[in-house]
């Protein structure tokens, strides 16, 4: 299936029309248990928490897509990276981003420090502050670009090189590859080992379900990854997968007019003299705009924003839009705005991270692009 294009895997990797009746659709395995035809003799589905034949059909077309051997899936996002982090061992040391989705540096600095994990955050945009926060006991790299909600781009390949590089025990890179979905980025076949994805977001694509996903073509972190899926069991149900699979089969479509708007939209905001500043890799005024243009089929339906007027702006622009709800998430046909400082990235407050309260979030749907500008132009002049 692998030689197939994306918009093909898409469609058909792991969801060949089922054997028992010829199902065209995967259909949902609602059952927890299976019979089985003799003492610990079955067709390879004892329990879904350790297996689900909807689940699988998901594992396999997200493992396809980011053209990665193997795939698993979780209750959500957070699911998925409190699963990668139980690789580590007390002692050990992640370099992070310094800039990431709020609830994954909860997790980091108000739990897994707990168990003794260190987290270095660094501007990976600098490759040499990158390599200079490298320790003896460095076991992962973890990394989102575009990241949240700053927008800056990282390079996966050069993060990927330095690790390659560090002395001793090489750190295994991760990328949260949620803001861009495989369609767009496909961070394996740039040296990243791990791949995750809040499938909550564009994979799903609908904000109708909440999931995670890890890819990795590595075998033995494979066969770990899969045994603390189901030794700490955050499985997501078979109606969860059902849509998330639904939600795929449209994604390269998806992803092209999300994309398509945000870059209008960037434009628009770009030239308006409400707006302080614009962050979206798809703008030639991004400082990591080369980097974007050579790591990113396109540049995305996320982009963030600092109003003139500061966080009294931002919060009247917020208040102010009629098509772009007010809300947490991203990633669904509908457009979504928020203040991260105030919303999603509430857990950052007082740390190195903060977020500028005057920053607002856009994730820019699927809907017509001029409609959308013309929501942003009303609630601009708003006052
Ligand atoms: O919400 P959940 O499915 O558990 O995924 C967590 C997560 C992980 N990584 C990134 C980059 C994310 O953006 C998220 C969730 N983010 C939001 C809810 C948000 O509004 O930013």
């Amino acid at each position: 299936m692998n030689a197939d294009h994306f918009e093909t895997r898409a469609i058909h990797a792991g969801q060949e029309p089922d054997s028992a009746v010829g199902a065209v659709v995967v259909p949902i395995y609602q059952t927890s248990t299976y019979a089985q035809t003799d003492v610990g003799a079955h067709k390879g589905y004892d329990y879904s928490r350790t297996n689900n034949p909807t689940r699988q059909a998901l594992e396999v077309c997200l493992a396809s897509l980011e053209g990665a051997a193997n795939g698993l899936c979780f209750a959500s996002g957070m699911g998925a990276i409190t699963t990668i982090m139980l690789l580590l061992q007390a002692g050990d040391h992640v370099v992070v981003c310094d800039d990431v989705y709020g609830g994954t540096y909860r997790l980091f600095r108000n739990v897994l420090e707990n168990y003794q994990l260190q987290f270095t955050f660094v501007d990976m945009t600098d490759l040499n502050a990158t390599a200079r926060a490298f320790r003896p006991n460095t076991r992962m790299v973890w990394l989102e670009t575009p990241t949240n909600p700053l927008m800056k781009v990282i390079d996966i390949a050069g993060v990927a090189k330095e690790a390659k590089s560090a002395k001793g025990a090489k750190p295994w890179v991760v990328v949260d590859n949620t803001f861009a979905s495989p369609y767009l980025q496909q961070p394996l076949a740039l040296g990243a080992d791990v791949v995750m994805h809040s499938t909550t977001k564009y994979l799903g694509g609908h904000s109708d379900v909440v999931g995670g996903g890890v890819v990795t073509s590595d075998p033995e972190l494979f066969e770990r990854l899969k045994f603390l899926q189901n030794a700490a069991g955050a499985v997501p149900g078979a109606f969860d997968c059902w849509l998330v699979l639904r939600g795929v089969k449209t994604l390269a479509l998806r992803m092209e007019r999300h994309s398509a708007n945000a870059l209008a939209i960037a434009r628009f905001l770009a030239q308006h003299p409400a707006i302080a500043r614009v962050m979206y890799p798809g703008l030639e005024s991004h400082p990591q705009y080369e980097i974007a243009q050579r790591q990113m089929r396109a540049p995305g339906g996320m982009l963030s924003f600092i109003p003139v007027g500061g966080v009294d702006s931002a919060m009247q622009i917020a208040r102010a839009t009629r098509l772009f709800t007010l809300g947490e998430s991203l990633g669904g046909v509908e457009s979504l705005i928020e203040v991260p400082a105030a919303m999603t990235h509430q857990s950052v407050a007082g740390s190195p991270l903060e977020v500028d309260p005057a920053l607002v979030r856009l994730s820019v749907g699927i809907e017509n692009g001029e409609d959308l500008i013309a929501d942003l132009q009303q609630a601009l002049h708003v006052r």
